[in-house]
């Protein structure tokens, strides 16, 4: 509906500078090499095509005099995010799926205004246990990756220097969050204020996933913006459809499922919770961007760290499936996964 044909812009966002802990970094290399994620692509006969931002081999570094206020690391952030913007725009544009490897989660600042860029009216599904939408008044740890909501939303206000390309133009009321579980007080308040629509790990357990994720897409339809410029398409029966934009951050699962990642939280998705988001979003069609975040391979055992690349990347014990069996589906309209 939204591609124009069965090709991958596979980006990756090596990039830890959101947040203290290293390894997150190595997320696209470990999911890329021992994941196969390319190879594995196109033998589905999908085209793929391979775009590595890592920030070292560009010569960006952090440096302890990149503040903004208690932020960290702004202008680092500022200029990755701002090449991974322009990345999923081109890709958004070419009428491919825009596939996003973090890197710890500060990378939505680009992945989220770049898919909105081209599609005016798009719908943003963020599984995460955390909101990522502390401002810089209320951050208390100023590490970026808990921020990307605020800033790509304008919450976050003029923030130099992202404010010189960053079109903090997302609508609150076009994002929906599944996985909650460990929101700051001040983001508490925010979610509250702004009406923002979420399913907490506890709306999980009382209603199951399935209808959760339904109740999450069809939000997105019904309230999607149809205006003369930007007109929504429409299904068969004439009811507005939206593209959407699948924001997951491997905490959102439980750290049973993916240990591997910085800010574990107990009692999150079970593994095939994480699968049916991504089976059902498949069936949606309308699937535009993907980004997978916070994947640390150098945190956990490496029991832990294998866990992990596998929840990333299979489907079932067989290690590295599910994106393959995602993309498969893309293109027979059946089964998908990722997570
Ligand atoms: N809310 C906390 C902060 O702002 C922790 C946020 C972090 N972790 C993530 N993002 N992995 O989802 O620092
Ligand atoms: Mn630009
Ligand atoms: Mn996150
Ligand atoms: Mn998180």
């Amino acid at each position: 509906r939204y591609l124009k044909s069965q090709s991958v812009a596979l980006i990756g966002a090596g990039f830890s500078g959101g947040q203290p802990k290293g390894g997150v970094d190595q997320g696209p290399t470990v999911l890329f090499n021992e994941g196969n994620l390319v190879s594995q692509i196109k033998e589905l006969e999908w085209e793929v095509e391979v775009e590595d931002h890592f920030p070292q081999m560009e010569h960006l570094k952090p440096n302890h005099e990149d503040t903004y206020g208690i932020l960290k690391n702004v202008e680092y952030t500022s200029k990755v995010t701002h090449r991974i913007h322009d990345s999923v725009k081109k890709a958004c544009e070419d009428g491919k799926l825009a596939l996003t490897i973090g890197g710890d989660h500060s990378i939505a600042i680009g992945t989220v205004s770049g898919s909105l860029a081209v599609h005016k009216n798009i719908g943003l599904i963020w599984v995460d246990a955390h909101g990522d939408i502390n401002t810089p008044e209320v951050t208390t740890s100023g590490n970026l990756h808990g921020c990307p909501v605020a800033f790509v939303s304008g919450l976050a206000g003029e923030v130099p220097p992202f404010n010189t390309w960053l079109k903090p133009e997302f609508d609150l009321s076009r994002i929906v969050y599944i996985g909650l579980r460990d929101l700051d007080g001040p983001e508490k308040k925010i979610i509250r204020d702004n009406n923002i629509k979420a399913f907490s790990m506890h709306e999980v357990d009382k209603w199951g996933i399935g209808r959760v994720v339904d109740a999450a897409v069809k939000y997105l339809y019904e309230t999607a913006p149809d205006t003369k410029e930007h007109p929504c398409e429409r299904d068969e029966d004439g009811n507005k459809l939206c593209p959407i934009h699948l924001s997951f951050d491997v905490d959102g699962l439980d750290p049973s499922v993916a240990p591997a990642t910085g800010t574990p939280v107990r009692g999150g998705l079970t593994f095939r919770e994480g699968h049916y988001i991504m089976e059902a979003l498949h069936q949606t069609g309308s699937l535009v961007a993907v980004d997978i975040t916070e994947v640390n391979p150098e945190l956990g055992t490496v029991m832990e760290r294998q866990t992990t690349i596998s929840a990333c990347s299979t489907v079932d014990p067989t290690p590295e499936k599910a994106l393959q069996d995602a993309l498969k589906s893309h293109a027979t309209g059946k089964v998908v996964v990722i997570a």
